[in-house]
């Protein structure tokens, strides 16, 4: 049997993800893709159940979309999986607050599966970036729209039209990170510091906390049609 691509667990109240492909740089294969829905959707169903983490290993947190998979695919393969866009979707449907543990890289749609994160902390070691437009493509799975609302067009336009990648500290200042961490023991602070907010969220009233998440969102998007096309 092969291994799980995530690591689920739980601390208290909280629910843990962490994402479980070191020897792809934890890239969003459609296996991993399903099983981090069905985490989420277990975790959204659960009523012990008041925040979740999501984050990487010691790889960092991931390298986006599975190249050599995609590569494999027809079109139409790849147009009826459509896994970024279940991706998306299945990130909508959580009421509860996500919190993003970003120990390392997050490119391509791994800097998209952060910004689908309702809260994000960065540890120092962290780089965003969408490289998409050196591979040949566009972010494909809420990029362009979301990080012009995060960090702004001009830098927006810059990281994904450059394809270049910007600092846990650049993120940071542009708004992208809620809090860089310190350095050392990177990964077991950031995901203690991750806990201990998602506990302290998960103590307030879940509908609450839902409400919160729903109108901070409508805000993002201003739209009710909830679909994004890249
Ligand atoms: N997919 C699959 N494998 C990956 C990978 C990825 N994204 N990133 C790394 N790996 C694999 C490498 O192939 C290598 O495998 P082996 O050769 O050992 O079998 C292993 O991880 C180690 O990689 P490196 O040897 O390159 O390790 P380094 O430490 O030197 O570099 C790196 C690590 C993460 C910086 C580098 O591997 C890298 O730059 N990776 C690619 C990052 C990237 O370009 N990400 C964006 C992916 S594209 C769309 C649909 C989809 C998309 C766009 C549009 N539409 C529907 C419109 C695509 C979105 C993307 O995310």
């Amino acid at each position: 049997m092969s291994e799980s691509t995530i690591i689920v667990e739980r601390s208290e109240r909280v629910g843990i993800i962490r994402l479980n492909r070191p020897k792809a740089y934890n890239a969003l294969s459609g296996i991993l893709i399903n099983e981090l829905l069905d985490a989420l959707r277990s975790f959204e169903s659960d009523t012990n159940i008041g925040a979740i983490i999501l984050t990487g290993n010691d790889k960092g947190f991931c390298a986006g979309a599975d190249i050599k998979e995609q590569s494999e695919l027809s079109f139409v393969n790849a147009y009826n999986q459509d896994y970024l866009k279940n991706l998306n979707d299945g990130f909508f449907a959580v009421h509860k607050p996500i919190v993003g543990v970003i120990n390392g890289i997050a490119l391509g749609g791994g800097c998209e599966l952060a910004m689908m994160c309702d809260i994000l902390y960065a540890a120092e070691t962290a780089t965003f970036g969408q490289p998409e437009i050196t591979l040949g493509t566009i972010p494909g799975a809420g990029g362009t729209q979301r990080l012009i609302r995060a960090i702004g067009k001009s830098k927006a336009m810059h990281m994904i039209l450059t394809g270049e990648a910007i600092s846990a500290k650049e993120a940071e200042a542009a708004g992208l990170v809620a809090k860089v961490l310190p350095l050392e023991e990177v990964f077991s602070a950031a995901l203690k510091t991750g806990t201990q907010h998602a506990s302290k969220i998960a103590s307030f009233s879940a509908p609450v906390v839902a409400m919160a998440k729903e109108a901070v969102n409508e805000g993002e998007w201003n739209i009710s049609e909830r679909t994004v096309h890249y």
